[in-house]
């Protein structure tokens, strides 16, 4: 099975674990195309939960496109599951998180949550976290301090930029990416990631650090991965 046959495979399996929650639940809903799956997957289901809180602009459009309700998470004071992928997961359920941009909505609804439900093939599973360049969403004033302080951590600082359109290529660099919070993101490629916990916290402690994209306070308590030979459920 290919990698997209892989997240159709979790995504089928996350959608089987949520239909197990009592009728009229709201549920979180998080980003990327693994949790696209699990929309697509849930669908038809829809009717099964009073509605959802979704992670990002891009997940609300595509709940509404099915029609789900879409709730705002201040009518909202507690889920019983926030279902959603990760960039990196490690055996403790700490996990890098944001490569999509999603972080900081992420990081929020997953706090909401009584359950955090991770759905990812297995390509994410690593021993220790940072092969993956670690997000960290910042207010643009700062970039320039943020990112100075962030090198001291090691490793490379780089400002994401935004995927460049046929007409940019020609003309003017690429501008910032800019996340659906107005912030921009600076990636950290090549940290050896030995306490999650400890470097999302001060990480955390930057002036002009929006989030990090460590999620080892708020770690996944359930995994759902899949593989060739099907899907584990791992607590
Ligand atoms: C999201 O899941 C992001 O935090 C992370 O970047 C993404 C993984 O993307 P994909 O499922 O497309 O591999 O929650």
């Amino acid at each position: 099975m290919n990698q997209d046959q892989l997240k159709l495979l979790v995504g089928q399996a996350a959608c089987e674990e949520v239909l197990r929650l009592p009728r009229g639940q709201i549920l979180g809903i998080g980003t990327g195309s693994t949790a696209n799956c699990f929309i697509d997957a849930l669908a038809p289901y829809k009717d099964h939960f009073a509605g959802t809180v979704s992670s990002s602009n891009a997940t609300t459009g595509r709940l509404l496109k099915h029609g789900f309700k879409v709730l705002d998470p201040n009518e909202v004071s507690t889920l019983p599951a926030y279902v959603d992928g990760a960039d990196e997961i490690d055996g403790s359920g700490n996990m890098i998180k944001g490569g999509g941009g999603a972080l900081t909505r992420e990081k929020i609804i997953a706090s909401m949550a009584q359950q955090f439900i991770c759905i990812c093939d297995s390509s994410k599973q690593v021993k220790s976290l940072g092969g993956f360049a670690l997000p960290v969403e910042v207010i643009p004033l700062a970039k320039g301090a943020v990112q100075r302080e962030l090198e001291k951590l090691g490793g490379t600082v780089s400002l994401r930029l935004a995927k460049a359109t046929r007409e940019d290529l020609d003309q003017t660099p690429s501008a910032p990416f800019v996340t659906d919070n107005g912030g921009w993101i600076l990636d950290i490629s090549g940290l050896k990631i030995t306490n999650p916990l400890k470097l999302e916290s001060e990480i955390n402690q930057i002036a002009g650090v929006i989030t990090v994209g460590l999620f080892a306070k708020e770690k996944a308590d359930i995994l759902l991965v899949s593989n060739e030979s099907g899907v584990s459920r791992l607590t």
